[in-house]
């Protein structure tokens, strides 16, 4: 299972509250590395696909009309370990109760309306990230900044 890839949406209140650049910030502050971006509108067999394994819950339709109601930024981010790593810096789906320093427990008070989704693990990240983008919308770069934010013997399980 790939975690060094993981998908990330801004949902349509991160994108109202002008949240954009400083969730984006918080990722590459940690030193994660972008190689997709997009906004786009969801349609209803993407949210479908994406919700997936909340198909049977009772807020599964408002939840997709949520989502489908405005564009929302969706990103792919690289790293070590990036599916925990960007998991633990979103913090827990209740805002209220997201920890302190999270984007969550920073900027949100809600459930539904929590600002972000992170993939929850390496699977639905290749999942997710097939959903949104095709393979030419995926960019491999060198980042000067990865010899600083890694040790050498790090680096080789990036390639
Ligand atoms: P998370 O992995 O933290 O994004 O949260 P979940 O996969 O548990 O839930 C997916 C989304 O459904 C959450 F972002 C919020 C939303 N949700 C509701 O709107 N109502 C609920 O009762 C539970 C979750």
């Amino acid at each position: 299972m790939k975690t060094t890839q993981t998908a990330v949406l801004v949902k349509p209140d991160g994108l109202q509250r002008g949240l954009i650049g400083e969730i984006i910030s918080r990722f590459e502050r940690k030193g994660l590395k972008l190689i997709g971006l997009k906004m786009i509108n969801m349609n209803d067999e993407q949210l479908s696909d994406w919700y997936s394994e909340h198909k049977d819950k009772s807020f599964f339709g408002d939840l997709k009309s949520f989502m489908g109601s405005m564009p929302i930024v969706c990103m792919v981010w690289e790293g070590i370990d990036a599916v925990p790593v960007v998991r633990k810096l979103v913090g827990t789906t209740l805002g209220r109760e997201a920890e302190a320093g999270s984007i969550r427990g920073d900027f949100g008070m809600s459930q539904q309306f929590n600002l972000i989704h992170a993939s929850a693990n390496g699977d639905d990240a290749q999942r997710e990230i097939r959903i949104v983008f095709d393979d030419n919308e995926l960019f491999k770069y060198h980042s000067v900044r990865e010899v600083v934010v890694y040790a050498d013997y790090e680096l080789s399980s990036l390639k």
